[in-house]
């Protein structure tokens, strides 16, 4: 018998229980072990119903998605589903956790499905710019309506056991054990309680309709809308006889496996799992039941939030009356949203801001497991509010910093405990942005790090572990790829036209839109704190300040790159381009066109620049871990898998290349990293050196 593949026989019953941790993923030795465990059974008079289930967490999670792009092996899982649907003998499976992709393939191919209370099923293959492979796309709409099956395939999001019972995709919703269900339900087959619904057998009626209406909807997104247009496809030959259609299926399967939306994805699905591996995995996390969060503005209040929505008590404080009252109704505000988004249940709602207090007093935080500061970033004020803590809080809570870019060494200098001290750089909005940076200090103790990384895993955050520099991952590649449009707006390109380049290569919003929607005001401050340490050979540019001189900050106040009508047009501020063209004259600029191409290629190029040094330098473990910053705190196309992961498919020496002709013109920004330098002439690859690290 196989590893991962058992049978037992009880009677004229059997299970087959798959055991493949961590989830049961249908890799090649658990299809082998599957066909062997058939033949064995259908060889075996004695058989007459069979229990198929899974040991551990969930049923069977999918195909395994480590093995695509590698040679496949037999038998693949389509043939282990064709095996299936045509045993000779009654099969039975029994979901529970999650039955996905591969996994629910499986199950649409026995001859009857039961599922368990609480767990759920999909088909979440266009999640990684893929389509079910198995036979999903063909069998689905047999079991359930047009509808149903169009949005599992095409949308990839799952749905409950109950729903899927009320659709057809199961036959029973059962409580209890899959063990004991796979006997029971092979029981209940062999006395006739439960009959068998072969897929196969059933004829398929699609919805023209609704097809329709999806194709329409599809092809209007452009670019965006292909994974889910070639899905759709595959759907609309299942009314073809089953091997056409399984076959059309199989043909836009490997067509999807060498795409590039499928590389980006699978990379950046990766990619958030891949940052958990870190030098301190193996510290114990220090308990965190009670949480302190200094400073109520937005980011104080989107992080009060966050620990409020997992569970936590909350106390936050602020400096007056009037600036508690703010902080409370924000943080209400925030939690209404939540239950409005579904993040919250309604139930669950007073009970959760019954958690939270707002205080002047800081002696509150003496019971504190973990405090928060979210205060004005000004070094004097961290040390004074740092100082302060030390002071007020019991032994073994852990200080941590929201700086965005200061020097957590620094801060650390205010408090006798530094061990203790760590960033915690949230995202705004804190309660909705996945990304956490867990920013590491020099004398920072191994298990706070840990603390970050459970702490996050609790808010449902991705931490991405990050060395101190200015600005750390993100923002420290922000602040050198943001110069770069600047700098094209000031040769001469519209930037509205960079808006909508930036947006065509998939971003949510271009970055001159982003910075009226962020407040100019902010970046304002920022470029005055760094006037100082700025080199006079950095090309400066000035439209931006010259705008907020003129008291136009962005969207909240209703002018800015762009005129906020409130009808919610959106029209380009005139004043701007006479800020440009003053810019220019003076300089001695003369004003150039863009195509869409170079805009973008100059702006991912700055961006690789940037992410290479922070690479080089420690700053992250790894380029996935760039990756993963872009991906979940910056808004980078999934489907592009991050910066570096963009990087790997542009190709080294292409960007060397690039970098050296950009420098012709102005040789202080465009310097080619050393690593990339070295990766161009080694042949060598992002990806190299995500396996290296
Ligand atoms: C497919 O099925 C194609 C077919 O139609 C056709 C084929 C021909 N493969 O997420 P977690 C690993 S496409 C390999 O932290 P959770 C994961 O990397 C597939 N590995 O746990 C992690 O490893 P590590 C369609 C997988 O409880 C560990 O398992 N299916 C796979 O938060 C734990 O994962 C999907 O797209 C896999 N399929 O969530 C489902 N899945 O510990 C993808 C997980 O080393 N998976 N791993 O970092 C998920 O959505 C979640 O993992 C799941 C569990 C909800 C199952």
């Amino acid at each position: 018998m196989s590893d991962v593949v058992t049978f037992q026989k009880y009677d004229d019953i059997a299970t087959i229980c798959i055991d493949n941790p961590p989830v049961n993923a249908a890799g090649h030795a658990m299809r082998q072990g599957v066909v062997a465990a058939l033949d064995a059974l259908e060889a075996d008079p004695q058989i007459k119903a069979i229990g198929l289930y899974c040991a551990g967490r969930t049923f069977v999670a999918g195909a395994d998605i480590r093995e695509f792009g590698k040679p496949p092996q037999a038998p693949i899982l389509p043939d282990v589903c064709t095996r299936l649907e045509n045993s000779s003998k009654p099969i039975v499976a029994v979901l529970h956790g999650t039955a996905l992709g591969g996994g629910l393939e499986l199950a649409l191919c026995c001859q009857a499905r039961v599922g368990l209370v609480g767990s759920k099923v999909g088909l979440p293959e266009v999640n990684l710019g893929l389509l079910p492979g198995s036979g999903g796309t063909a069998r689905l709409p047999r079991l359930t309506d047009t509808k149903t099956a169009v949005k599992m395939i095409t949308g990839g999001a799952p749905i409950s056991m109950a729903e899927a019972r009320d659709c057809g995709i199961i036959d029973r919703l059962e409580e209890g054990d899959p063990a004991e269900l796979a006997q029971r339900m092979a029981r209940d087959i062999v006395a006739g309680n439960l009959t068998p619904r072969v897929t196969k057998d059933l004829a398929v009626d699609l919805d023209a309709e609704v097809i329709q209406a999806a194709r329409a909807k599809f092809t209007a997104m452009g670019s965006k809308g292909a994974v889910a247009l070639r899905a759709l496809t595959a759907i609309e030959s299942a009314t073809q006889p089953l091997d056409t259609a399984l076959a059309t299926e199989r043909a836009l399967f490997i067509a999807a496996l060498d795409s590039d939306e499928h590389h980006g994805l699978k990379h950046a699905f990766f990619a958030e799992r891949a940052v958990a591996n870190i030098p301190e995995a193996a510290a114990t996390p220090r308990d965190i039941n009670k949480v302190g969060v200094i400073g109520g503005g937005t980011m104080g209040s989107g992080i009060s939030t966050a620990m409020l929505l997992a569970g936590l008590p909350v106390t936050v404080i602020e400096t007056a009356e009037d600036r508690v009252e703010f902080a409370k109704k924000t943080i209400l505000g925030n939690l209404a949203g939540a239950v409005k988004r579904g993040k919250l249940s309604a139930d669950a709602h007073d009970a959760t801001v019954a958690r939270l207090s707002v205080t002047t007093d800081m002696q509150n935080l003496s019971d504190a497991d973990l405090v928060v500061e979210a205060v004005f970033e000004s070094m004097e004020v961290k040390h004074e509010v740092f100082g302060k803590l030390d002071a007020i809080c019991k032994p073994g809570a852990i200080l941590a910093s929201n700086t965005s870019y200061l020097n957590l060494n620094e801060i650390a200098k205010a408090v006798k405990r530094p061990a203790d001290v760590i960033g915690l750089h949230f995202f705004s909005p804190a309660h909705v942005m996945r990304l956490l940076e867990v920013v590491v200090a020099d004398k920072t103790a191994p298990e706070v790090v840990a603390t970050g990384f459970a702490l996050a895993k609790r808010l449902k955050k991705v931490a991405v572990r990050a060395g101190v520099c200015d600005g750390f991952i993100g923002n420290r590649i922000l602040a050198h790829y943001a110069k770069s449009t600047g700098y094209m707006m000031l040769d001469g390109a519209d930037y509205a036209q960079i808006d909508s380049a930036l947006e065509g290569f998939g971003a949510a919003m271009g970055p001159f839109s982003v910075g009226d929607l962020a407040g100019l005001d902010i970046g304002w401050a920022e470029r005055k704190r760094r006037a100082p340490l700025r080199p006079p050979e950095e090309r400066l540019v000035e439209v931006a300040d010259r705008i907020c001189e003129a008291g136009n900050f962005g969207r909240k106040t209703g002018k800015g790159y762009y005129i906020y009508g409130e009808d919610g047009s959106k029209t380009k501020n005139p004043d701007v381009a006479k800020y440009i063209a003053a810019e220019q004259a003076a300089k001695g600029i003369t004003p150039r066109s863009f195509s869409d191409e170079e805009i973008v290629n100059r702006y991912i190029t700055a961006m690789i620049s940037e992410a290479a040094r922070v690479v080089a330098d420690g700053i992250a473990l790894r380029p996935i871990d760039v990756d993963a910053v872009f991906l979940f705190g910056y808004g980078f196309p999934r489907r592009r898998g991050g910066p570096l992961c963009y990087a790997d498919k542009i190709g080294a020496q292409v960007l060397v290349d690039r970098i050296k002709t950009y420098a012709k013109d102005d040789p202080y920004y465009w310097q080619v990293p050393a690593l990339l330098q070295k990766m161009a002439d080694d042949g060598t690859t992002f990806a190299d050196l995500n396996k290296e690290r």
